[in-house]
C-alpha cells in the first residue's frame, strides 16, 4: 500500500515532535465506528486491536458518546474536594454488577494497579500482621501491568526495564501457570502478602493457563491469607466470553483491578475493587488523584458497562471467539506460515513461524493492513487478534477470509 501525503505527513509529524517510545504500524487512523476505523485518506479498515481491548463496546458506541457529551456540556470535574452528582450513582453500579462492597476509581491501569498494591501492603500491616516494610507481593514472570517505576521494578521484559532502576523490592516472580512454584512460596515465606496476577497474560502473547490454575491459586490464597489481586484490566468487560476472566474458573477475586473498556475507550477510567475489609485500610488522605471518579468518567463508565449488557457483548464474544479459532485453526492445518491460534473469547494469538527477532510478523501485519485489517504483533512471532465485541458473524468470516488471503502469499 502507497502511503498518501495526507498520513506521510502525520507520521512525520510525529516523529519530529514525539518521543519515540512506540513503534506504529504506518496507518494514520482518522475516524472510528464499531468495528471499523478509517485512515486519513478515508481507506476502511478492521479494527482487530481495540486499543488493545479498550474498544470492546466498538469505536464511537453512540450511547456512550451521548453520555459524554452530555456530561461534559455540565460538569466535568468537581475534585474530590467535593462530592458530584454523578460518582455515587456509577460507585453503587459497578459494586453490585462486580459484586464488591467498594470502588476506588482512578484513570489509568497502571495507577489502578499501583492503588491495588498499595491498599495490600497496608493491609499486611494494619490487618494481616506483617512486620513493617517488609511485605512481599508475588507476581508471574512475563507479566505485563503498566510502565510506573514500581509496576516496571517487577516485570521481567529487559527492554521494559533496563536502565530504570533502582527498582522498587518486595516483589517476587514465580513462573506463570504453576501451581507447585506457588504453593511451595506461600509455604516457605511468611512474609507474602498478595498475588498479583492477570488471568491470561496479554503482552506474553495471549497466553492462556491451564484450566483450573486461577481457582487452584485462589485456594492457596485463602490457605495462607493472601490477596488475590486479579488484574483483569484487558481481560475484562467480556473480552473473553465472560464479564470477568476469573468468571470461567468461578473465581472472585480479594482485588479486583479493570481498566480499558470500563470506558468503552472513550475516556481513560480505571478502579480497584474489593469487601470493606480491606478497602477500609485506605483513610481519607492516604490516596487519590485529581481525575479519579471525575462526573464525566463516571457518566461514561456507567453508560459503558451498561451497553456491554444490553448488547450481551459476553455471550457475543464467548460465541465468536469458539468460530474464530476453528476457522484459524483451518488455516493453521492448511498453511507452513502459521504454528498455532489460542486464545479464549474475542483475546486471541496466532503463533507465526519464526523466530521473535524476525520481521515475518511485522511484515504479515503490513500485509493484513493493504487487505484491510489493522492487527499488532506481539513478541515478534505472535500476532494478537482483538475486536470489537460488536463483531457480528457475518463480519468475522469475512475477516477469516482477509486472513487467509493474507497469509497465502507468505
Ligand atoms: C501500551 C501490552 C496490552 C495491561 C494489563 C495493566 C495495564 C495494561 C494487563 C496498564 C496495559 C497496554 C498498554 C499499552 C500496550 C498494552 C498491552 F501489550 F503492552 F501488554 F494491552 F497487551 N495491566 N496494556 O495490559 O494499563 O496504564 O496502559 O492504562 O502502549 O503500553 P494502562
Amino acid at each position: 500500500m502507497k502511503l498518501l501525503e495526507k498520513s506521510i505527513l502525520c507520521i512525520e509529524k510525529e516523529e519530529q515532535f514525539g518521543a519515540h517510545n512506540y513503534q506504529p504500524l504506518p496507518v494514520v487512523l482518522d475516524r472510528g465506528e464499531g468495528v471499523y476505523v478509517w485512515d486519513v485518506d478515508n481507506r476502511k479498515y478492521y479494527d482487530f486491536l481495540s486499543a488493545y481491548s479498550a474498544v470492546n463496546q466498538g469505536h464511537c458506541h453512540p450511547k456512550i458518546i451521548e453520555a459524554l457529551i452530555n456530561q461534559s456540556k455540565k460538569l466535568t470535574l468537581s475534585s474530590r474536594a467535593f462530592y458530584n452528582s454523578q460518582l455515587g450513582d456509577y460507585e453503587e453500579f459497578i459494586t453490585k454488577l462486580f459484586g464488591f462492597d467498594r470502588v476506588l476509581p482512578m484513570n489509568t491501569g497502571a495507577e489502578a494497579v499501583e492503588t491495588a498494591l498499595k491498599i495490600c501492603r497496608k493491609w499486611a500491616y494494619e490487618k494481616k500482621g506483617i512486620a513493617l516494610n517488609t511485605a512481599e507481593i508475588v507476581v508471574c514472570d512475563g507479566n505485563f501491568h503498566g510502565r510506573t517505576t514500581t509496576i516496571t521494578s517487577f516485570s521481567n521484559d529487559e527492554n521494559a526495564r533496563n536502565n530504570f532502576g533502582p527498582y522498587t523490592p518486595g516483589f517476587v516472580s514465580i513462573p506463570y501457570n504453576n501451581l507447585a512454584a506457588f504453593e511451595t512460596l506461600l509455604s516457605t515465606n511468611k512474609n507474602i502478602a498478595g498475588f498479583l496476577v492477570e488471568p491470561i497474560q496479554g503482552e506474553a502473547g495471549v497466553y492462556v493457563p491451564s484450566e483450573g490454575y486461577l481457582a487452584e491459586a485462589k485456594k492457596t490464597c485463602e490457605q495462607y491469607n493472601v490477596l488475590f489481586i486479579a488484574d483483569e484490566i484487558q481481560t475484562g468487560i467480556a473480552r473473553t466470553g465472560k464479564m470477568l476472566a476469573i468468571d470461567h474458573e468461578n473465581v472472585k477475586a480479594d482485588v479486583l483491578i479493570l481498566g480499558k473498556a470500563i470506558s468503552g475507550g472513550v475516556y481513560p477510567v480505571s478502579a480497584v475493587l474489593a469487601n470493606e475489609a480491606i478497602m477500609e485500610v485506605i483513610k481519607p488522605g492516604q490516596h487519590g488523584s485529581t481525575f479519579g471518579g471525575n462526573p464525566v468518567a463516571a457518566a461514561v463508565a456507567k453508560s459503558a458497562l451498561q451497553v456491554v449488557l444490553d448488547e450481551k457483548l459476553a455471550e457475543n464474544a464467548l460465541k465468536l471467539g469458539l468460530l474464530f479459532r476453528e476457522k484459524i485453526q483451518e488455516l493453521v492445518d492448511r498453511y507452513d506460515v502459521l504454528v498455532s491460534v489460542r486464545g479464549k473469547g474475542l483475546l486471541n494469538a496466532i503463533v507465526i513461524n519464526s523466530d521473535e527477532s524476525s520481521s515475518l510478523a511485522w511484515d504479515i501485519c503490513l500485509k493484513l493492513r493493504d487487505n484491510g485489517l489493522l492487527a499488532k504483533p506481539t513478541h515478534g512471532n505472535k500476532i494478537r487478534f482483538a475486536p470489537p465485541l460488536v463483531i457480528t458473524e457475518k463480519q468475522l468470516l469475512e475477516c477469516v477470509e482477509i486472513i487467509e488471503k493474507t497469509v497465502k502469499t507468505f
